[in-house]
């Protein structure tokens, strides 16, 4: 397999994590989407990464399709539950992981332009997407060791790596003093060999 994305995207890291954990050996094809020299809208339309090219060559893109492709292939070491419904569940929380680093994306780009030129009423919207999401994702973890169902699955990538991409480009965020428990499930994360392969340079 061939995974085709930058060091540092938090979706392109969800897919990188997801594939050690189970195992997959994969090559990781450097490409930066923001630069004129990407390959990416050659593999995908949108023009984004990370995109997954398989065995037989065939080409996938997002990161939610990527994971559900690769949970259909490789179903030992299971991330995504087998019900139906607990699979929904799981692609929910991925989803609300998903938004919350979509919020912090926006936000970075915003602050990257002049600071007359930035939109202060769409900073504020992003702001409560993150803390919104945040203060869910605490609730939900409440005692729990992972987000779903005592295992940890999915969720539990794609929340952690969007942790660690918000302390990575939006360090004054502080979305910590709110989230103690949220902050301990962090650190566990951390340990993880998945993890630690996939840390971004800068971290
Ligand atoms: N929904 C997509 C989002 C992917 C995404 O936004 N990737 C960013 C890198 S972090 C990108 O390629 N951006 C380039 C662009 O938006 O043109 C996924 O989950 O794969």
């Amino acid at each position: 397999m061939k995974l085709i994305g930058s060091y540092t995207s938090p979706f392109v890291r969800k897919i990188r994590v997801m594939l050690l954990e189970k195992g997959i050996p994969f090559s990781l094809l450097e490409d930066l989407p923001w630069s004129e020299d990407s390959k990416a809208p050659q593999y995908n339309p949108l023009g984004k990464v990370p995109i997954l090219i398989d065995e037989q060559g065939k080409t996938w893109f997002d990161s939610p399709v990527i994971a559900e492709y690769i949970e259909a292939l490789h179903t030992k070491h299971m991330l995504i539950p087998p019900g139906k419904i607990g699979a929904v569940e799981v692609r929910q929380l991925e989803a609300l992981a998903d938004g919350i680093v979509e919020a912090g994306i926006a936000i970075f780009l915003e602050q990257k332009r002049a600071t007359e030129m930035q939109n202060p009423e769409w900073l504020t919207r992003q702001h409560g997407k993150i803390k919104r999401g945040i203060d869910a994702l605490e609730n939900i973890l409440g005692d729990n060791l992972w987000l779903h169902a005592e295992t940890f699955s999915l969720a539990d990538i794609s929340v952690g790596v969007i942790l660690e991409w918000l302390n990575f480009r939006l360090p004054d965020l502080g979305w910590q003093s709110d989230a103690p428990k949220l902050t301990a499930y962090l650190e566990r994360l951390r340990e993880r060999p998945s993890f630690q392969e996939t840390r971004p340079p800068e971290i």
